[in-house]
């Protein structure tokens, strides 16, 4: 055990990266912009700075801690430093806090107040650039931007994208992608995780809160809503809900409240999912055709293969999403229905996720010349609507979701978390639901948080290789090897967003270690809590494929994402 000395107390320390992580430990929140423990240290913010008993100033995210070394973090030096840097940053900056989306929740804005910040001496001279508006996902703002560089690192360290850097110099520096491009030119996949990190306005949400306020006024509009598997243990973020926290009941009546008409659940979209998945696994692996099966959930890594390993789009499953299915299954009754109710029927899904606002109006999700899914609105967007109305989620009293399609399995709830996918698949095909069935497939290496984990199991007499992914750089690195014949697979499951949708670039930010451990501890409770298990034993599921969707699978299920 080593020790230094922060602040005249003494403090033990291990293994901890660097000076900061050893104060954070100590309880001292010392302010940053640029540090993500995931990311590369980038040390430009310098907000993070310490000053030692020699007098010298250094951040304390780039020195490794030393036995011995005694530093303090709140001189007088130290905060005349850090009050500088805010109000230089705040004399380039846009400062309409009023109506900026991230109002509330900004870095920058949180530590102005925190340090004190009362005036800003300096003209704002620069020039005002216009913001990008052109990506379904995401929207760019180039003047709140602070240059902390986070975006540019989580998209090439994280993703292997690398569409955003800097650009120019000196006082003219810029985050953007190349040449300045619209970020509908890039090859940007939308998963918002540059919003994620990103601690200002430069990059928000695209928002759909108008066009669904508009809707829920419209009495000839039947607003049918689902709910995303992770949006239940995040929501309860923003209203003071313990983290992690299944909040489901309380949203179903929230939005209630609000005025939709009827409130079901993605996981029985996910259900679906898993019994077309499944089947076409057991069909692939008897053809031996298009092997691996890759998972087609998430529509950023679908759209990152297509990018950028389009000799692999054969190998995605043809299944639609489960926001597609169940939309799709929602429009095809209204239109079965039409006589009966004449209302319009608006489908909107409520999602972790800000890619999800573009797979809705990718072609292939329509059906009949109709889209699936109308809007996609993110769990920030619908924080901000339930705000709105004036309800506090954490006062209102839970409610139950309506019928028939507020069934789920807890295959479906763990779908929100990397490895979920393949789980729920394993368990359709193992189809055991006696506990150490289940406690041995979620053990064959499926769960954790590493980018990339490997399972085998066997089913029946063969031998079934499976690779888990999350993060697109992941991705990168296993299509990779699968290109140079280094490995082999018959089942891969990706998620661009590190740990999956519960880490989602719509979810309420921040995002931190300890948010992403209690939201996933939240769905494998959910799951534990389940009375059904296994997606084929969800009774609705069964009843819809005996009546709906017989003979209409193909048609209300299936994509085609062949080349
Ligand atoms: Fe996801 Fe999915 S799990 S993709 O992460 O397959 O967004 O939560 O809704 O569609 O079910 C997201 C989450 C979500 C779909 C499901
Ligand atoms: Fe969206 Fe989930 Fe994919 Fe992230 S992992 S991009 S939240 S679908």
């Amino acid at each position: 055990m080593n020790y230094m000395t922060i602040n005249n107390r003494r403090v033990a320390f291990t293994n901890e990266k660097n000076v900061l992580s050893v104060i954070r430990k100590s309880g001292i929140d010392l302010p940053t912009f640029c540090y993500h423990s995931e990311l590369s240290t980038y040390g430009a913010c310098r907000m993070c700075v310490v000053e030692d008993d020699r007098g010298r100033v250094f951040a304390s995210c780039s020195e490794t801690p030393r036995d011995g070394m005694v530093i303090y973090t709140n001189t007088p030096r130290l905060q005349h430093h850090r009050k500088m840097i805010i109000e230089l940053l705040l004399a380039s900056h846009c400062r309409d806090c009023t109506t900026c989306a991230k109002n509330g929740v900004c870095t920058l804005q949180k530590l102005s107040r925190q340090l004190g910040v009362m005036e800003v001496r300096f003209e704002n001279n620069k020039k005002q650039l216009p913001k990008d508006m052109t990506s379904e996902c995401i929207v760019r703002d180039p003047n709140k931007c602070i240059l902390c560089g986070d975006c540019v690192r989580t998209c090439d360290e994280i993703q292997g994208l690398g569409v955003l850097d800097f650009a120019f110099r000196g006082s003219k520096m810029q985050v953007t992608p190349a040449f300045n491009k619209d970020l509908a030119q890039t090859d940007c996949v939308g998963c918002g995780q540059c919003r994620a990190v990103c601690p200002t306005g430069a990059i928000t949400i695209k928002q759909n809160v108008g066009a669904v306020w508009r809707a829920l006024a419209d009495n000839n509009t039947r607003v049918v809503v689902q709910i995303a598997p992770a949006v239940r243990v995040a929501i309860g973020d923003k209203f003071g809900i313990k983290k992690g926290e299944n909040v489901l009941g309380r949203l179903v009546a929230a939005l209630r409240r609000i005025g939709f008409d009827e409130i079901y659940d993605t996981n029985f979209g996910a259900d679906l999912t898993v019994m077309e998945e499944s089947k076409e696994l057991v069909e692939r692996l008897e053809s031996g055709e298009n092997l691996p099966l890759f998972t087609s959930c998430c529509p950023a890594w679908v759209k990152f293969c297509e990018k950028k390993y389009p000799e692999f789009r054969k190998n995605i499953s043809t299944c639609r999403s489960p926001q597609e299915m169940f939309g799709a299954l929602i429009k095809e009754e209204a239109r079965m229905n039409a006589k009966k109710d004449t209302r319009k029927t608006m489908v909107i899904s409520i999602m972790p996720c800000t890619a999800k606002k573009s797979e809705i109006t990718r072609p292939e999700h329509f059906t009949d010349g109709e889209q699936n899914v109308d809007y996609v609105l993110t769990t920030t967007e619908v924080t901000r609507m339930i705000q709105e109305a004036g309800i506090d989620l954490a006062q209102v009293k839970p409610e139950a979701l309506d019928m028939p399609f507020g069934i789920a399995s807890g295959a479906g709830a763990i779908f929100g978390v990397t490895g979920g996918v393949t789980e729920a698949v394993l368990r359709r095909l193992v189809n055991s639901n006696k506990v150490e069935d289940l406690e041995a497939i979620s053990f064959t290496g499926v769960r954790g948080v590493d980018g990339i984990k490997e399972a085998k199991v066997q089913l029946g007499d063969r031998e079934v290789r499976i690779a888990v992914v999350n993060g697109l750089q992941s991705a990168s690195e296993v299509l990779d090897q699968m290109k140079a014949g280094e490995v082999n697979y018959d089942f891969v499951e990706v998620m661009a967003c590190k740990r999956g949708c519960i880490a989602g670039g719509g979810q309420p930010v921040p995002i931190g270690p300890r948010t992403k451990k209690a939201r996933l501890e939240g769905l494998y409770k959910i799951d534990n809590l389940a009375q059904i298990k296994l997606s084929n034993q969800n009774p609705i599921v069964m009843t819809a494929y005996d009546g709906i969707l017989k003979g209409k699978e193909h048609k209300l299920l299936h994509n085609e994402y062949s080349a």
